[in-house]
């Protein structure tokens, strides 16, 4: 896959796939940005995809149709198709979730919002912590891409307000919209959440070694153990578990923890590592490898801890409760 320029100027294709929603071009034009100034001798070419789906993306990658794909890190499973890695995990954005307000409601919060006043959001893991935190709220699956909520928020009657990733949020140039960014202690963030992931194919040793630069060291090890604790407790990218990390005086902190889908049940621990196998599904050969080690140990280790004390009854019910609405 070559191409030759204007100058008889022979350089390397590079083909990024992408999914035509706004939020997915901009993450891979940011990516392709970066790539771009990385490696001026390199030609980038984004193919849009209209078929939707990580699955779908995957079999782009295996056919040889594209080179990598770049994905939201908290979309992509703990286990990757055998013959794909993340090679690279950007610098994480904000990772906290964020409330947008209808436009009737400016200037209230959570709190204040009136007795029964209906919050949109399909995510389990939102709902069962505001839930318990604001038992005077309703919650109301909302569903569709960014620009499709945005637009039911504020175009009907439906939603008093709805809870989005601020990163997302700040992506598609909608930070004014955030009214309040929500602490660890309203709201804990989804595994992975903000960061973004290149996948690419693992025996692509070229590509591999190009994306690498573009992993930042804290938000790999974060995200390893963040994904090893996921992994362990086989949740899926919908079941009511949150995360939060913190990297302070070299140490890797880690707290996870599970909900029932209405908040009452939970179970939450927090643990810490010195922060330094294909660890689940990420290659970052310039990241020492015992710190990555590390990490995920850390994750394994607290869902083992969580386990112990009835996670995997509690995420069971979750399942069973959701599966049936
Ligand atoms: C996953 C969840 C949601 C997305 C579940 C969760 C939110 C679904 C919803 C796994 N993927 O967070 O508990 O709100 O109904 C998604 C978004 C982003 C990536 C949008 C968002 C952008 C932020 C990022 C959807 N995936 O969460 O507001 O890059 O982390």
């Amino acid at each position: 896959f070559f191409w030759q320029e204007g100058n008889g100027k022979v350089s390397r294709v590079i083909r990024i796939g992408t999914r035509k929603s706004q939020l997915a071009r901009i993450q891979t034009d940011s990516v392709a940005d970066r790539l771009k100034e990385l490696y001026p001798d390199v030609h980038l070419e984004i193919v849009a995809m209209s078929t939707i789906g990580d699955k779908i993306l995957d079999t782009a990658l295996s056919k040889v149709r594209v080179d990598l794909v770049v994905h939201s890190l908290k979309d992509l499973p703990t286990t990757l198709p055998p013959g794909f890695t993340i090679g690279a995990v950007l610098k994480r954005e904000n990772p906290h979730d964020a409330v947008v307000l209808h436009p009737n409601n400016a200037g209230k919060t959570l709190e204040t919002l009136p007795e029964k006043s209906v919050i949109g959001t399909s995510s389990l893991r939102r709902a069962a912590q505001l839930k318990k935190r604001f038992p005077h709220l309703e919650f109301r699956d909302i569903r569709g891409n960014l620009n499709t909520r945005l637009k039911k928020l504020d175009e009907k009657q439906d939603f008093a307000a709805i809870i989005l990733a601020a990163a997302g949020l700040k992506r598609m140039g909608w930070e004014n919209r955030i009214s309040t960014i929500l602490e660890p202690e309203d709201c804990m963030y989804a595994v992975g959440q903000g960061a973004l992931a290149v996948e690419v194919r693992a025996r692509d040793a070229d590509i591999l070694e190009m994306v690498s630069v573009l992993h930042d060291p804290e938000t790999v090890l974060r995200c390893i153990a963040e994904r090893a604790f996921l992994r362990r407790l086989e949740g899926g990218c919908s079941v009511p578990v949150a995360v939060h990390t913190q990297v302070k005086d070299s140490q890797l902190y880690l707290t996870g923890a599970v909900y029932s889908l209405d908040g009452s049940d939970s179970l939450k621990e927090t643990m810490g590592s010195a922060a330094q196998v294909q660890r689940v599904g990420v290659t970052a050969s310039k990241i020492p490898s015992d710190a990555q080690d590390r990490a995920e140990r850390l994750g394994m280790e607290l869902a083992d801890l969580l386990l112990s004390k009835g996670a995997k009854e509690i995420l069971t019910v979750a399942r069973q409760l959701n599966d049936s609405r």
